[in-house]
């Protein structure tokens, strides 16, 4: 069986995903595509073996023939097709965020709560990163003890001028958030948010920043969130725990040696480095091994991060007190 997917949404990331879905995922076609601009929704619909072109959203998302939907769109519009998705009963992927807001979120617990079972994923990709994944296996061994702390650093080389501060948590560092409670398996208690002199390249926006998180279990992991580092792109971490350490790197396997220097090539763009996590996250989806981010992760991460833009705003320290998990997303 092929599933034919809706995708919402043919930007950067649609895109991406259009193209995996044709190319590198079995048992999955693009059907439709929707985005606002027509020209580029008509690009990827070709490019995907000549998807139908939707012009309105609702009308993709209730199609007989759309077996699953992908939400790509801007941040703001998530909720609406999410609910949309939930209502028409069609499994949806939708990208990182869930929602912006916390209330968005709740609204979406809702809805899937009220329909009684899971339907939605959230695009939290890094689960499926084949370094992030080994890292948790590895802990899960018990070979290096118990876990300790979590160094991260995640660096962009540039981001748009007059960039909210508040945007470095909710759209770049919120992958740290769900990757922190992921690997450890324990919500976020408490988060502070510390930031140096902006650098002379941020615009205004006070970048970078650093995050230090502590989770129910007594872990400290601290993020470092710079998206304008200028240099390329850059995601890694090195995990302390009682008997050893592990890093976890992704360095591309060629090196080159040339006049003094031996340099490895670094992405400008997070889609390189997580090629092989969309590919497995997408079929995962497809299969519905179920391995990815629910919308109950979705709404921790908003909760936590809205917790951190605070922290941000205030310069003090704040507790998370997130609700009790609904039973739907209990294991
Ligand atoms: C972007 O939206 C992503 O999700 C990337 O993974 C992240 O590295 C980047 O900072 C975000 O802007």
């Amino acid at each position: 069986v092929v599933r034919r997917i809706g995708i919402i949404g043919t930007g950067i990331m649609g895109a991406d995903h259009a193209r995996l879905l044709t190319r590198a995922v079995s048992g999955a076609a693009v059907g439709g595509v929707f985005d606002l601009d027509d020209d580029r929704a008509r690009g990827v619909a070709q490019a995907s073996g000549g998807a139908r072109v939707f012009a309105d959203p609702y009308a993709l998302i209730a199609d007989d023939d759309i077996d699953a939907v992908l939400i790509a769109s801007s941040d703001a519009t998530h909720e609406d097709y999410v609910l949309a998705c939930v209502a028409a009963g069609k499994p949806v992927l939708c990208e990182k965020p869930l929602a912006p807001t916390v209330d968005g979120c709740a609204r979406i617990l809702d809805a899937e709560t009220a329909h009684g079972s899971r339907l939605i994923t959230v695009g939290f990709m890094r689960r499926f990163d084949p370094g992030y994944t080994d890292l948790k296996a590895l802990l899960a061994t018990g070979e290096i003890g118990a876990p300790l702390m979590l160094h991260n650093v995640h660096r962009n080389p540039a981001a748009v001028p007059g960039l909210p501060s508040s945007a470095l948590i909710t759209n770049s560092a919120v992958h740290e958030l769900d990757i922190t409670r992921w690997l450890f398996d324990s919500e976020i208690t408490e988060v502070a948010v510390h930031t140096p002199r902006p650098s002379g390249n941020a615009g205004g926006t006070r970048d970078p920043q650093l995050l230090i998180l502590t989770t129910a279990s007594g872990v400290l992991s601290d993020v470092e969130i710079f998206v304008n580092a200028r240099y390329g792109y850059e995601v890694r971490c090195e995990l302390v725990a009682e008997t050893g350490t592990v890093t976890l790197d992704a360095p591309p396997p060629t090196a080159v040696r040339r006049s003094g220097l031996h340099a490895r090539t670094l992405p400008a763009d997070w889609r390189p480095r997580f090629a092989e996590a969309y590919r497995l996250e997408l079929q995962d989806w497809i299969d519905g091994t179920g391995q990815g981010a629910t919308a109950w992760d979705g709404f921790a991460a908003t909760f936590v991060a809205q917790a951190c833009v605070n922290a941000l705003e205030s310069g003090e320290r704040y507790t998370v007190e997130m609700p009790p998990t609904p039973g739907l997303y209990r294991r």
